[in-house]
């Protein structure tokens, strides 16, 4: 039984060490990410049973995919070795003035040769309780998108949840482009972890001005967006959004909100964050989401959990969340909000 499954397509990333530019590097340093690996790579390491759906090439990168997830202990025996090359993203860290930037080179990668078939959805959603996945794979190609579609069928008819991301990225698709996919595949998801500028961007929910300071939501803002949400997709039996606010030039606080049990809208402590690496934040907080769910915390207790792993990661070199389970009771434990005590 897997506690969670997740699909999309996992690359090697290839970064220049330290925050040296592209253009300058002699060397790359080697790791694997994809937003969905991650988020089965950080709960593997906090206990949860996890497995991940994606094609690999039949070669030595695959084999070095497919050890880098067994390494953290994700089930890999449904991924199907099949197509020509493994995807791959470089990545240059960003620091004060200088934006980090990504350079995609995943056109063509063995993902995007799926056909119906290749994956056995019944076998692997009927032995699954939440079924994940983020708009980056509906991006990908119609293949994808058309094999992601089935899976979130059939995960329905087997009584796995379905949990989503939309996880926008610009270099993929546009914002209508992703309206368009998305609007299709929201009346499947049950539960939504996301930000709440791409509920606005990519869900269209528009929000008038009266309900911002500056270019940021209001406290009431961000209850009537979560209210607008929630009117619009009635499907959904969670909501978590996150948010991220500056505080100065170079200081990030970053919180989140879901409903509370007694049906108002619940916020996280606001925590500042350090980076030394922030891709993959997104997917620690997820991570952290679904943990919570798996192990039936309380939502405010569920936010403390998502909210300390998404800080975590920004420290954490590489894509995922390595952190085992019980570091992370112990620095709640200790947290202001004494949560997990
Ligand atoms: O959420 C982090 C991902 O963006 C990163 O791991 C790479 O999946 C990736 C992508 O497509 O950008």
């Amino acid at each position: 039984m897997f506690e969670v499954t997740s699909f999309g397509e996992i690359m090697l990333r290839l970064s220049p060490p330290g925050y040296q530019r592209i253009l300058q590097a002699t060397s790359f340093d080697i790791n694997f990410g994809g937003a969905e690996a991650n988020v089965v790579v950080a709960l593997s390491n906090i206990g949860v049973r996890t497995s991940y759906v994606t094609l690999l090439p039949p070669n030595l990168l695959g084999d070095a995919t497919v050890n880098f997830l067994r390494r953290y202990g994700v089930d890999t025996s449904y991924i199907k070795r099949k197509g020509k090359r493994l995807g791959i993203y470089f990545l240059e860290k960003g620091v004060g003035q200088r934006a980090s930037s990504v350079v995609y080179d995943r056109a063509d990668s063995a993902i995007n040769e799926i056909q119906p078939g290749d994956i056995d959805w019944e076998d692997i959603l009927k032995k699954t309780k939440i079924f994940f996945s983020t708009g980056i794979t509906a991006a990908l190609s119609q293949n994808v998108l058309n094999e992601l579609k089935m899976a979130f069928k059939t995960a329905k008819n087997a009584g796995a949840k379905v949990a989503f991301d939309i996880n926008y990225r610009s270099k993929l698709w546009s914002y209508d482009r992703a309206n368009e996919v998305i609007s299709e595949l929201m009346p499947y998801v049950d539960i939504l972890i996301t930000n709440e500028e791409h509920v606005r961007r990519v869900l269209k929910i528009h929000m008038e001005d009266k309900y911002f300071e500056g270019i940021d939501l209001t406290t009431d803002g961000q209850k009537v967006l979560f209210e607008r949400l929630q009117a619009k997709y009635q499907n959904l039996e969670r909501i978590i959004l996150a948010a991220r606010r500056s505080i100065s030039a170079s200081k990030n606080i970053f919180f989140a909100y879901t409903k509370g049990e007694d049906g108002n809208i619940v916020f996280s402590q606001k925590r500042e964050i350090e980076v030394i690496d922030r891709v993959g934040a997104g997917d620690a907080f997820t991570a952290g989401v679904l943990y919570s769910i798996l192990r039936g915390l309380e939502s405010t207790q569920m936010l403390e959990v998502a909210t300390y792993m998404c800080a975590l990661k920004h420290t954490v070199e590489g894509d995922s969340l390595i952190v085992t389970e019980d570091e992370i009771k112990q620095a709640l434990s200790q947290d202001s909000s004494g949560m997990m005590k």
